[in-house]
């Protein structure tokens, strides 16, 4: 029983908060640009998906927001040299 218990607890917690992100992304020249993105936006932590676009400029992301938070993505892009910004409205402020 107890071991059934804790099964659904590790699925809620594997399951929580998936949320997909668009992030514009500055300087991007060619298809290596890209990659070199994407494979470090993969490497982070609490990264589900990344997808990036040079045609569009764009870097679609799907991660857990309890492991990981946005401006952590942005940080992410950052490191290898790009300049990675979050459109106003995809953001949740409280005011
Ligand atoms: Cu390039």
């Amino acid at each position: 029983m107890k071991t059934v218990l804790w099964l659904f607890l590790l699925c809620t917690m594997v399951w929580s908060q998936e949320q997909q992100i668009e992030i514009t992304v500055e300087g991007m020249t060619c298809p290596l640009c890209t990659m070199t993105i994407k494979k470090n936006l993969k490497k982070q932590p609490g990264v589900i998906q990344a997808k990036v676009r040079l045609n569009t400029g764009k870097a679609t992301v799907t991660y857990d927001d309890a492991r990981i938070e946005t401006r952590q993505l942005l940080k992410a892009i950052e490191e290898v040299g790009y300049k990675g910004s979050v459109e106003t409205n995809m953001t949740k402020e409280k005011r």
